[in-house]
């Protein structure tokens, strides 16, 4: 099996799961109009890749992919939170995603913020479920990670930092008005770091759960940590060189917005050649990370590859 057709198949069993969870039976009270906008925030796109992480890596604990599905979806469930909100006039204002209308174009902005909300309040929801996993300590270990992933610590953080980058805080904290605000220049580790919370956060997150479900050991975990981290930048990496260089109509978002916008990223302070080579180095860090595990983690490995390669 390719790793695009393993992906897809991991794809196909989270979009299943997450509509269970977001079927109006289980939701009788919730209104109808949320409900239809929480499903098109979460259903029919995107490649599912942060709960790949949780069942491949949980797979190559030992356990089948029913093991890890629970956490998987909870945690795709704060990356379309995040987006829905990233997406809004308020951040960085986009019209498309994943192809379609974003969601407060298509909902309006008050509803898109709801949806957000409740899908971070569903993610918490799913993940300290006791189908997420019989013992109440793995569970607990499973909530409280995300947490941190998703918080100021973590997702939350970088995206603050992000803001900060464009120049939009003023020194009491008030926000500059558009037009007033002046891009800051940012170190590439100062670049490097409001990534890693940005975007690593909850791809590290995604690793970690399935170490927590397989019951990895302390040198495993490790393993696992510097593989996740190799990939979260990776993963921004190619992200950036997309926006970069990549076709709208194939990525499904707007492109060359970075650029335009004066943003803090890699791709800026390396050049599209530097950023290339670095990302090859990114993809050797990762696999070498994963050598303790040999074979089994050829998926993973694939993955590092997939992140490096992409063009969509
Ligand atoms: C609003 C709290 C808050 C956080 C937003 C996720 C994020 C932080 C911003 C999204 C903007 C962005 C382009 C980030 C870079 C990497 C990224 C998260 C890309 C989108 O993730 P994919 O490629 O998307 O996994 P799909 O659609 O495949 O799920």
């Amino acid at each position: 099996m390719t790793f695009e057709a393993t992906l897809e198949a991991c794809g196909l069993l989270i979009e299943r799961r997450l509509g269970e969870w977001l079927s109006a039976d289980r939701h009788p009270n919730a209104p109808a109009h949320l409900l239809d906008a929480i499903r098109y925030a979460a259903l029919g796109g995107g490649k599912r890749f942060r709960p790949f992480l949780v069942i491949e890596t949980a797979r190559m604990l030992g356990l089948p992919a029913d093991a890890a599905l629970e956490a998987g979806a909870a945690l795709e469930c704060v990356h379309c939170y995040s987006l829905v909100h990233d997406d809004l006039p308020a951040m960085d204002d986009d019209d498309l995603r994943r192809g379609r209308p974003t969601v407060h174009r298509r909902f309006g902005e008050a509803t898109a913020i709801l949806v957000g909300d409740a899908l971070l309040t569903l993610a918490f929801e799913i993940a300290a479920s006791p189908s997420a996993h019989s013992d109440p300590a793995v569970r607990n270990e499973l909530v409280s990670r995300l947490a941190q992933a998703a918080g100021s610590a973590g997702m939350v953080g970088g995206q603050t930092l992000d803001l900060a980058a464009e120049g939009r805080f003023a020194s009491d904290g008030g926000e500059i008005a558009v037009g007033q605000r002046h891009p800051l220049t940012l170190s590439r580790p100062a670049v490097e770091r409001l990534q890693s919370l940005k975007t690593g956060a909850l791809i590290s997150f995604g690793v970690e759960a399935g170490a927590i479900l397989g019951r990895a050991g302390p040198g495993e975990r490790q393993a696992l940590a510097r593989y996740a981290s190799a990939l979260g930048r990776a993963f921004q990496l190619s992200d950036d060189l997309l926006d970069a260089e990549g076709d709208a109509s194939v990525i499904g978002k707007a492109t060359a917005k970075d650029g335009n916008r004066g943003k803090a990223t890699l791709v800026g302070l390396l050049d599209i050649a530097g950023a290339r080579t670095e990302l090859a180095r990114l993809e050797a860090e990762a696999t070498s990370a994963l050598a303790c595990f040999g074979d089994r983690a050829r998926t993973l490995v694939a993955a590092a590859h997939f992140m490096a390669s992409r063009r969509s």
